[in-house]
């Protein structure tokens, strides 16, 4: 018997909204992987379309936290970082990878700050600059659009895009933060189809994988695509494959939350179509 695959999810937990730890939660244990959780804050609802939410910041229990999992020996295979909820929490990053991963952990950073070529709402301009820092400690970044051009300091370009665009993006972000593993996201080069650019370190690689670009802007997507590549990676899929695996699931997600009509705020149902996921991984 397989000795079971460990994720530490670190995100916050939006009450309302579909996104960060209430979507990683489900989907890695969809992938038979369990999900520990650091969460960086407690909000009512997600920054993205609601207003008057409220936010416990809990930059002051990260530490804490991870020494006493330090002290216990506890040991993970990934430690799979989304939306931070202060400045001060990026540099505890550094430190928390550094207590808790060991040379066979997978240290997968998304570097929420933005989307649709906007800032998030509780973000200023000193986070990029830190945040491409943080990224430098990573195995694995996940940046979407709007991501890339902040972490290289660069104007953010709406698309369609070409392909000279999307590999220079990809090898500017090599360059920048020596990850082994690149994974952009929110590409096309036409209207008919989005996905994702990425760069595999091991064989100098670029590959598209593209699905159905459905119209609109979901909330936590990027979140449901995160947990479900994560999910597919520890469980030893090459990166190709999991990429394969989470657009499907993720287009899947949209499709059915489109075509029930409800209100983008509150996230995709991927809840529907874990079966999906859970088949592309081999599981049932
Ligand atoms: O899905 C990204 C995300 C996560 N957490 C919070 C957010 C957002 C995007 O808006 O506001 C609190």
């Amino acid at each position: 018997m397989e000795r079971q695959k460990r994720v530490l999810a670190v995100h916050d937990i939006s009450g309302v909204g579909r996104c960060s730890l209430t979507v990683a939660l489900p989907i890695i244990s969809a992938a038979g992987v369990e999900c520990s959780v650091l969460p960086t804050a407690v909000l009512s609802t997600h920054t993205g379309g609601f207003t008057g939410y409220t936010c416990r910041d809990l930059t002051d229990d990260l530490l804490p936290m991870a020494r006493h999992w330090e002290s216990l020996g506890e040991q993970f295979d990934a430690i799979y970082m989304g939306y931070l909820a202060s400045f001060a929490q990026m540099d505890m990053m550094r430190e928390i990878f550094s207590l808790l991963a060991d040379k066979d952990t997978l240290i997968a950073v998304d570097p929420v700050m933005g989307d649709n070529g906007k800032l998030y709402a509780a973000f200023d301009m000193t986070f990029p600059p830190a945040m491409l820092e943080l990224c430098t400690h990573a195995d694995l970044i996940k940046p979407n659009m709007t991501e890339a051009a902040l972490l290289l300091g660069e104007e953010y370009q709406p698309g369609p895009y070409t392909k000279e665009y999307v590999e220079g993006l990809l090898l500017r972000l090599v360059q920048k933060t020596e990850a082994r593993q690149i994974v952009l996201t929110g590409v096309f080069f036409d209207e008919e189809r989005l996905g994702a650019a990425t760069f595999d370190g091991t064989t100098k690689e670029i590959a598209y994988i593209f699905g159905e670009n459905v119209p609109g802007l979901y909330h936590g997507t990027g979140d449901v695509f995160g947990s479900a590549l994560v999910g597919a990676l520890v469980r030893g899929m090459p990166l190709s494959e999991a990429v394969r695996a989470a657009v499907d699931f993720t287009v899947a997600a949209i499709q059915t939350t489109a075509k029930a009509g409800t209100d983008i705020r509150y996230g995709v149902n991927f809840e529907k179509n874990l079966p999906v996921y859970m088949r592309a991984l081999g599981i049932v």
